[in-house]
């Protein structure tokens, strides 16, 4: 255990863990390996090079980058030196970036090729002005690097390794991840050199079991909490190696790795598990090495993990995390595992579901889902309101309903912005959508609350069919008043070919909403 009266870094700690594994394989990507030994000098160098250029301890720098070798040696080395990384996500526009530059002050962006037309998009329009760019894999950049850009690699290789971390504190801001709300400007939640330590402590080790002999493979990007722990805290926390892929996380994208790499654990969504069991390439249970999966994000509906099952032999392990608690913090565990429910909270987080009074509901009724626990955000930056709302002393508001049984297990009862109020009666529009799963027409399901001639809320179903099958709204109905309470079903059903998705796989219901407002 950490003294945390003690200086910590946490870089340095992941160092000094896998100290005596400097020849052992760290990480694998889509341009080559780094050992134990190369990533901390590569770190180092970074930590270096920062230092060099100016960049002060609880500065900010901006990685936008792919999921490469080279986001963690970025991330590390902005840690070892003190500077806060704020790592965002790959996938959005320009205008987000102008955003997060300025909202955060950036001092740096540390970026990859194929990302360079969007950095610069983005500098161009910003109003802060950013002192360096560097970037890895300089040559994927389409039209080459405009002048003020560095790669990456040549500055690294001039840099000689910074000798000592900085010596920060468990409580000083350690990295900044984004939040995104289903309104508004993303949130930027400031997590502390400690943080992540308590996830691999209490979660990562004990719960996921994880050992040095794993090797880690995650659909969710680095720049995800989910895929922070899942590729970077909690396999460097045990020795553990990983294989890192940039693109996107396709059926056949992930079946790749699988069967080149043969990773022992898999991270992914319940999304992406879903397409693909359904894909036509899914592999043979002898051609991989799975030993377990995990699943976060959104609620795993208990068909799909059976399924998997069926076909793997391997569990996946379901729970609910957040960015803004760092990782997951109710689970299932290996062994312990309860298809369609969430589990029970991860030994280590205290749990509350309260009503709408703020008093904690009885088993057997929903509420509103508060955690308590040693991994949360400071707060979001610049942001007094929103913190407040989130932060409320040492609990924190997840945003998220649950209901819990006589023996503890919690089950997923949508966002408390998405539950739907029918009738004077509460609508889990998840447990509505994965009774829509079941059917053996539909691949994904989404429902919303639609305001009807009344003025009454109905719900609307809006549901993909799976390629090559069909259905029809009527058996749809009928589908589902057989199997929940008669007043759940859609009162109306859309098909479409796909639904709208954050980047981490999330349905965008906003959306749905939107489009249906019109
Ligand atoms: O979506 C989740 O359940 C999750 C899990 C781990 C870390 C972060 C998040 C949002």
């Amino acid at each position: 255990m950490v003294d945390f009266s003690q200086p910590f870094n946490f870089a340095q700690h992941l160092f000094e863990l896998n100290q005596t594994r400097g020849a052992k394989m760290a990480y694998t990507d889509d341009h080559g390996t780094l050992s134990y030994a190369q990533l901390q000098e590569q770190a180092r160098r970074l930590a270096q090079g920062l230092t060099a250029a100016g960049i002060h301890r609880e500065e900010r720098v901006l990685l936008l980058m792919h999921d490469m070798r080279e986001w963690v040696v970025s991330f590390l080395g902005a840690m070892y030196a003190g500077v806060v990384p704020v790592a965002v996500n790959t996938l959005l526009t320009p205008e987000d970036y102008v955003y997060m530059l300025e909202h955060s002050r950036a001092q740096a962006v540390l970026t990859n090729g194929a990302l360079v037309p969007v950095v610069q998009q983005a500098l161009e329009r910003a109003q802060h002005e950013v002192g360096h760019v560097w970037v890895a894999h300089p040559e994927e950049s389409p039209q080459g690097l405009p002048p003020a850009f560095e790669p990456l690699q040549p500055w690294l290789d001039r840099q000689p390794p910074l000798a000592q971390a900085v010596k920060t504190r468990g409580d000083d801001p350690g990295f900044w991840l984004y939040s995104s709300g289903s309104t508004g400007r993303p949130k930027g939640a400031v997590h502390t050199h400690a943080n992540p330590y308590w996830t691999a402590e209490l979660y990562g080790k004990p719960l996921l079991g994880l050992s040095e002999n794993d090797v880690c493979f995650s659909a969710a990007k680095l720049y995800f909490a989910y895929g922070l722990g899942n590729a970077l805290t909690f396999p460097l926390s045990v020795g553990a190696s990983v294989v890192l892929m940039a693109e996107r996380p396709t059926p056949d994208a992930t079946f790749a790795r699988w069967t080149r790499h043969q990773p022992t654990v898999f991270f992914g969504a319940p999304t992406g598990f879903a397409g693909m069991l359904a894909h036509a390439a899914l592999p043979a249970r002898e051609q991989v090495s799975l030993r377990m999966c995990s699943s976060a994000g959104e609620a795993l509906p208990a068909e799909i993990a059976q399924r998997f099952k069926e076909h793997f032999g391997a569990d996946i392990v379901d729970g609910i995390g957040s960015t803004e608690m760092l990782h997951i913090f109710i689970s299932n565990r290996p062994g312990d595992i309860r298809y369609g429910s969430t589990g029970k909270p991860v030994p280590g987080y205290e749990v509350e579901l309260r009503g709408e009074d703020g008093r904690p509901v009885a088993d057997g009724e929903i509420g509103d889902l508060y955690i308590k626990g040693p991994s949360a955000a400071l707060m979001y930056w610049c942001n007094r309101d929103k913190s407040r709302d989130t932060f409320q002393g040492v609990w924190l508001k997840s945003g998220d309903k649950y209901v819990r049984d006589a023996e503890g297990y919690y089950t997923y009862a949508g966002r408390s912005d998405d539950m739907l109020k029918v009738s004077g009666i509460y609508v889990s529009p998840f447990e509505v959508e994965s009774t829509l799963q079941q059917h053996p027409a539909v691949l994904e399901a989404a429902v919303i609350g639609v305001t009807d001639e009344q003025g009454l809320t109905k719900t609307k179903s809006y549901v993909v069919c799976k390629p090559g099958r069909s259905t029809t709204e009527q058996e749809l109905k009928a589908f589902v008043k057989e199997r929940l309470a008669p007043y759940k079903y859609p009162r109306f059903i859309e098909f479409v070919d796909e639904l709208p998705k954050t980047a981490t796989g999330k349905i965008q219901r906003f959306r749905l909403r939107e489009r249906d407002a019109k």
